[in-house]
């Protein structure tokens, strides 16, 4: 398939090394926006608009290095979120090698203008002894004409002793933030959550917007397709559409949990903010031959804030 492109769309397309030297894919858009994507994790850790800013957070500390999940970009929870199951902390795709997919079964949406990778990941023989099921886990990064940045994912279950399976599921998406006390989460208010910090006991959002003093770990339970972060400092706002997934995980370390990490800095709880679109509350179960379809949109648009004037709801109210 990659002989047959022309050079413009080879352009759009390479396959390089990265740190390293693990295979990476970097995908670059007409207007200048770009998308990278390592083989080892199937996971995105850079996502730039058209002026080269970078929009997802990446440790200084991250360590691109198996078996160590990358800390920051995109990390792709499955087959299991956080602990909620016997397999280490969010499961094994994150740091698993994926492949890329040269033959993808029809994917039925336009890809015109798109530039798009499709990767796979299939259990090794050490999974299926800790995950004794067969799946094919296919993900496609699309980078669209407004620099709007896709994960589709499609996982099969392809067992032949008609077992079925269920699991959980997140995308772990780090953004990159100004200065986390002035930014404000949309979309999520009145909304019941599980919290992480205390044996994930339930309680119910107060009725403004999310804002952030202190570490937060929350799941937020049915929430609506569309959520906005914004960023007042950097007058930006994110908006996160989803498909397919009703639950919203909302991370801060803060300090404390900061230092506890050692592929993350001290002091870069301020500048980044987990809003991660999930199915944690319903674990998903499929039977052989089933095929379950997720997608996320990310988008970042900038904002005309000045204090106390946007207008949340138009954002999220906007197609
Ligand atoms: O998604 C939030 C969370 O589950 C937090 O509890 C925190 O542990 C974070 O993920 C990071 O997990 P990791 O396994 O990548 O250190």
């Amino acid at each position: 398939m990659i002989d047959e492109m022309s050079t413009t769309e080879k352009k759009s397309i390479e396959i390089t090394k990265g740190i390293n030297g693990l295979d990476k894919v970097v995908l670059r858009e007409i207007n200048g926006s770009t998308a990278e994507v390592y083989l080892y994790g199937g996971h995105v850790t850079s996502w730039k608009n058209e002026h080269g800013e970078e929009l997802l957070f990446v440790s200084n500390k991250a360590i691109f290095k198996p078996p160590k999940a990358i800390r920051g970009g995109i990390p792709l929870c499955f087959p299991q979120f956080s602990n909620i199951g016997p397999l280490e902390a969010h499961g094994f795709a994150r740091n698993r090698v994926w492949t890329i997919d040269l033959d993808p079964p029809p994917f039925p949406s336009n890809t015109t203008n798109r530039v798009y990778v499709d990767l796979l990941l299939k259990p090794t023989e050490d999974d299926l002894k800790s995950w004794p099921h067969s799946f094919e886990y296919r993900l496609r990064v699309t980078l669209g004409p407004a620099g709007d940045l896709m994960l589709t994912s499609r996982i099969r279950n392809t067992n032949t002793d008609g077992k079925p399976f269920t699991f959980t599921f997140a995308y772990h998406t780090y953004f990159s933030v100004s200065d986390i006390s002035e930014v404000r989460v949309e979309g999520l208010e009145t909304l019941d959550y599980l919290d992480n910090m205390n044996n994930r006991e339930r309680y119910t959002e107060q009725g403004d917007a999310i804002t952030f003093e202190s570490e937060v770990d929350r799941i937020y339970l049915s929430t609506p397709t569309k959520i906005a972060i914004l960023d007042h400092e950097k007058k930006r706002t994110f908006v996160i559409r989803k498909d397919g997934l009703p639950d919203a995980v909302v991370w801060n370390p803060w300090d404390k949990k900061a230092k506890s990490m050692a592929d993350f800095g001290d002091e870069e709880y301020k500048h980044m903010l987990c809003v991660e679109a999930a199915a944690i509350e319903k674990p998903i179960t499929l039977k052989p031959g089933e095929e379950w379809k997720v997608r996320q949109e990310l988008s970042a648009v900038p904002s005309s804030y000045c204090s106390g004037q946007l207008d949340p709801n138009k954002v999220l109210q906007s197609s």
